[in-house]
C-alpha cells in the first residue's frame, strides 16, 4: 500500500513493466525501472512526493484510483491499452476529484485508428503523449504545476 498522502500517483497500465525490452522503435529503448527513477528524480526536483504502480489488471487498478481519492493529490496516468477500452476507469476516474493528467510514451494519434480514442481524455486536466520516456516527467511536471495553483 502507499504511503500516506503522497502528492501524486503514478498509474502504470497493461504491459509497460515489458518497455525497453520490445518495439523500441516505437516505445524507445529505456527500460520500466528507467522510467520510474527518472520519474522520481523529477518529482524530487519539484519538491513533491511520488506514489509509483503497474498492473496488468483492470480491477486491480480501479481499486487503487479509489483508495488514490484518499491517499494522492493528484493522478498521473499511462492507462496503455485501457484508454481505449476501459470505462471502469473512466469510472473511477471520475471518483478523483484532484488534477489528472493523461500520458502516453508514443504519439497515439499517430497510431492505428483504434489508439486515437482515449475513453478517459476528458476526466483528465491534459493529456501528454509522444515524447517517449519524457511523457512520464512532462506529466508529473503539469500536475505539480496544477497542485501549485490551487
Ligand atoms: O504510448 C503509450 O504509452 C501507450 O499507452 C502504450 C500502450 C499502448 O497500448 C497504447 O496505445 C499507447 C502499450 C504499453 C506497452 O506495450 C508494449 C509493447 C511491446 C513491448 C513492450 C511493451
Amino acid at each position: 500500500m502507499s504511503s500516506p498522502l503522497a502528492d501524486i500517483l503514478v498509474i502504470n497500465g497493461p504491459n509497460l513493466n515489458m518497455i525497453g525490452t520490445r518495439e523500441p522503435e516505437i516505445y524507445g529503448h529505456t527500460t520500466f525501472a528507467d522510467i520510474e527513477k527518472a520519474s522520481r528524480e523529477e518529482a524530487a526536483s519539484l519538491g513533491v512526493s511520488l506514489d509509483w504502480m503497474q498492473s496488468n489488471h483492470e480491477g486491480e487498478i480501479v481499486t487503487r484510483i479509489q483508495s488514490a481519492v484518499t491517499h494522492n493529490r493528484a493522478l498521473v496516468i499511462n492507462a496503455a491499452a485501457y484508454t481505449h477500452t476501459s470505462i471502469a476507469l473512466r469510472d473511477a476516474l471520475g471518483l478523483f476529484s484532484g488534477p489528472k493528467i493523461e500520458i502516453h510514451i508514443s504519439n497515439i494519434h499517430r497510431r492505428e485508428t483504434f489508439r486515437h480514442r482515449s475513453m478517459i481524455i476528458d476526466m483528465c486536466d491534459g493529456t501528454v503523449a509522444g515524447f517517449g520516456a519524457m511523457s512520464y516527467q512532462l506529466g508529473i511536471r503539469a500536475a505539480a504545476h496544477l497542485l501549485s495553483s490551487q
